[in-house]
């Protein structure tokens, strides 16, 4: 495979004379070589088939047992996702299972000190603090933070006795961080969350835009189709990133943007096609409404003007409206540096109405294709875990209220009336009304903007931990340490980007006195007093349970069931009871937009079936560099690890590959610097500083630098995290941080 797709790269090469230059193929090779070790060979006296636990592409593998213990990993052939390939995370996930650093036992904070106790005790604990701070504050008085590292029959559990027994609004998940600005930019269009697209539209568009995401190193497996269909089929790769990543150096087109510059862009694009007539009015018509206002608003946005706001040339603007007007088919796919840079939210519009002016909507190779991010950020999304109602479900409505409360057995008006963000509910533990937060399955002390300002705050309130590693960063602070079962020992669903509803499969027990989130969370709400409600006897019970909330709505699984997911290796939503699964969403040209059925009310709710046209004169604000701190300090990921490096910083064949932080500097600004290759710079933020090796490289613009976040402070003897320098600017609406929108000077540091 990867002879082949060399072979067919210095063909394209020869005959087209676009790049890729030596030094991309050899970045290419490495990447394509790293992902090889999928072929993991190994030998198992049995294998277990399930779901890899990290990132939300869903590759399907086979875990190897000998007995009881693992043994090895194999990617599974049979799985359409991934063919039988992993990257090097799923590879070795088997080995972080028996990991002696596996947190085993409760443990509650007496004289300064995490000494272990009995679940009983751990778990009267929690359930007395908590009953304290309702008596106190009322509901307000309690925070829940998940994950989307949970299940999807987790999320459900931990959404019904939040908002269902709790009753508080302060209840968030990591996906704030990560998916919040996707589901806003979608429901402003479409009128509900959900991505449109399905991975088969990578194999078959013939133009693919990767705007602001990496796919070569966080969806690897979804690359490797894109790249396929690069260098088979020939489709066009259009690349829109401040960084030249592997996919810029492969692309026909690499718009380098200057950071924060997304709208500016995306509304020149608009305005090309409007301005040489590229739209086929009555078919938008049909499918969309307020095609004169988007008009109105782009006509400002001539390449000429946008292109030195952008830093990118006037002819490459025009050039990529054109090549998505002229494809049969074409897809952009887009993560981060959407959400987490200027304006998220709008540029997720923008794209979603550059679409549907161009008709690359609900048709093979045709789609806005939002990837995600963690295993279950979707399943997050559609329970209700990460800022709505459960099923896509408006929390203004009250048809929708009253839906959930019956089917929860309460009264609407029980329900909290809204919800609140992570960085609000810190807020509130400034402000001492929020006094017991729970946090599971996440690693704030690491993933949160603003350190100086989290760390105080975590510190200050009763904090209740629930992980799978002792130790890990954000326990330094825990009051409370709940020992979790991980990804091989728990049963539940995880659904991925295209909308597959995928099964991990139990395969180990957990180590110790280790139990699954779901049975903790059930154990904490039988101490509420809520036994009943919370008495299934397996996550199949819960997945049956929740099911029935989706029905009707967006996400709809009524039709799904634990024995079909098994038997077909993954099913996609929407699939209605007595229907059939759907492989990609508007295929109809119907949309969500009815108030009666969308997922909030706003402007949209006027196009009541119809998508709802965006385009917006607000670019977003952005950080300028100043003369204290003169680049531009970008933040992110890299292949081998994953976010707070838990899992794979002990796995020493991925720990050794990617072992400390680095930043990534262009050479002619280190020249300037007088930093040298490995040399250690000091980062100084106007929030913070962090050490890093420096990397030169062509991959960062001069003025720019790039700092992945995996790094926490802990296991370094400096400051190291990323997220000491970032502050705490966030998207008004989805209150997703900007992540990529730093400023920093940078120091010679002594080794
Ligand atoms: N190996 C690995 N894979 C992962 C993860 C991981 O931790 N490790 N995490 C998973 C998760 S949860 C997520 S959310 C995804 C994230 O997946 P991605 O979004 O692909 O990853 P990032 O590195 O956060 O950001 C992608 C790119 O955004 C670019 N960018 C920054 N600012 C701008 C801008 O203003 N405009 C544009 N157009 N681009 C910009 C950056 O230069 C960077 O190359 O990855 C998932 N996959
Ligand atoms: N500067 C900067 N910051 C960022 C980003 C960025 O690009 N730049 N990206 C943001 C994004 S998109 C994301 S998704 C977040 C991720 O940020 P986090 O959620 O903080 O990252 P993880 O390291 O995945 O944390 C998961 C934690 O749960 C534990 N865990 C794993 N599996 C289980 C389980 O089954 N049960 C329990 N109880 N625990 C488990 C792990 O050991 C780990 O401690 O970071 C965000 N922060
Ligand atoms: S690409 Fe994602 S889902 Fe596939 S093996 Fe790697 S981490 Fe796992
Ligand atoms: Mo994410």
């Amino acid at each position: 495979m990867i002879k082949r797709l060399m072979d067919a790269a210095r063909q394209l090469h020869k005959s087209t004379g676009t790049v890729p230059p030596p030094s991309a193929l050899e970045d290419m090779m490495l990447d394509l070589t790293r992902r090889a070790l999928h072929l993991a060979r190994g030998k198992a006296e049995r294998w277990v088939s399930t779901t890899c636990g990290y990132c939300s592409t869903g590759c399907g593998l086979l875990l190897g047992l000998e007995g009881d213990t693992p043994v090895a990993i194999r990617g599974d052939e049979a799985c359409a996702t991934n063919r039988g390939q992993l990257c090097i995370k799923g590879a070795y996930q088997w080995r972080t299972l028996r990991h002696p650093e596996r947190a085993t036992t409760p443990m509650v904070r007496k004289n300064g000190q995490l000494v272990p106790v009995s679940w009983e005790e751990a778990l009267q604990v929690v359930a007395d603090k908590i009953r304290e701070a309702i008596a106190e504050q009322g509901p307000e008085g309690v925070g829940i933070y998940g994950s989307g590292q949970l299940t999807l029959e987790e999320n459900y559990a931990l959404t019904k006795l939040a908002r269902g027994v709790l009753k508080t609004p302060n209840f968030d998940s990591n996906t704030r961080l990560c998916m919040s600005g996707t589901v806003q930019g979608l429901i402003k269009v479409f009128g509900a969350d959900g991505p449109p697209g399905c991975y088969e539209d990578l194999d078959l568009a013939d133009c693919l835009l990767i705007f602001g995401c990496n796919p070569a190193e966080m969806h690897p497996q979804l690359w490797r189709r894109m790249l396929k269909n690069r260098l088979e089929r020939g489709a066009r790769l259009i690349v829109v990133d401040p960084r030249r990543t592997i996919p810029a150096r492969v692309a026909d087109l690499h718009l380098q943007l200057r950071p924060g510059t997304n709208i500016y862009l995306l509304n020149a694009i608009l305005h090309v096609l409007f301005r040489d007539n590229l739209i086929n009015r009555e078919e938008v018509a049909r499918l969309a409404v307020g095609l004169e206002r988007v008009e109105e608003i782009v006509k400002k946005y001539s390449p000429a003007e946008v292109a030195p706001l952008c830093g990118v040339a006037a002819v490459d603007i025009e050039q990529v409206a054109r090549w998505i007007a002229e494809a049969k088919a074409a897809t952009t796919v887009f993560v981060q540096g959407v959400t987490q840079s200027a304006a998220g939210v709008e540029a997720v519009s923008t794209i979603c109405t550059l679409h549907l002016l161009t008709g690359h909507i609900g048709r093979p190779g045709a789609a806005p294709f939002s990837l995600t991010g963690q295993a279950a950020a979707m399943s997050a999304r559609e329970v209700g875990a990460s800022g709505f109602l459960p099923g896509y479900r408006n929390w203004q409505n009250p048809r929708h209220r009253q839906e959930v409360a019956v089917y929860w057995g309460i009264k609407p008006e029980e329900l909290p009336a809204g919800t609140n963000d992570i960085g609000t509910m810190l807020d509130m533990v400034a402000e001492g009304k929020l006094k017991v937060m729970w946090n599971i399955a996440t690693n704030p002390v690491v993933s949160l903007p603003e350190q100086a300002r989290v760390r105080p705050l975590l510190e200050k309130v009763f904090l209740i931990v629930q992980d799978i590693f002792y130790p890990v960063e954000t326990a330094q602070y825990a009051d409370v340490f709940l020992p979790a079962a991980q990804w091989g020992e728990k049963t539940g669903t995880y659904t991925n980007s295209e909308r597959r509803v995928n099964l991990a499969e139990r395969a180990v027990n957990p180590p110790g006195m280790a139990k699954t989130d779901l049975e903790i969370i059930q154990l904490v709400a039988k101490r509420l007093g809520a036994e009943e409600a919370f008495a299934w006897p397996d996550p199949e019970a819960v997945f049956e349970e929740w099911k029935g909330l989706s029905r009707g709505r967006p996400c709809d699984m009524s039709g799904i069931t634990y024995g079909l997911i098994r038997q077909e290796r993954g099913v996609q939503w929407p699939y209605p009871a007595g229907g059939v699964s759907q492989q990609r969403l508007y295929t109809d040209g119907h949309f969500w937009t009815d108030p009666e059925q969308s997922q909030s009310y706003g402007d949209f709710n006027q196009a009541a079936g119809k998508a709802w046209l965006f385009a917006t004169d607000i670019p977003g604000e952005i950080l300028r560099p100043t003369e204290e701190y003169p680049f531009y300090l970008n933040t992110g990921r890299i292949m081998e690890h994953y976010h707070s490096r838990t899992k794979t910083k002990r796995i020493p064949e991925i720990q050794q590959l990617a072992p400390e932080p680095f930043l990534e500097i262009n050479p002619l600004n280190a020249q300037s610097l007088g930093i040298k290759e490995g040399e250690k710079v000091r980062i100084v933020s106007p929030w913070g500083t962090a050490v890093a090796r420096a990397r030169l490289c062509d991959t960062v613009a001069p003025g720019q630098v790039f700092l992945p976040f995996h790094f926490g402070d802990a296991d370094y003897q400096q400051p190291t995290a990323g997220n000491n320098l970032i502050g705490n600017v966030v998207n008004p609406l989805s209150r997703q941080p900007l992540f990529k929108l730093g400023i920093c000077r940078l120091e010679k540091c002594p080794d």
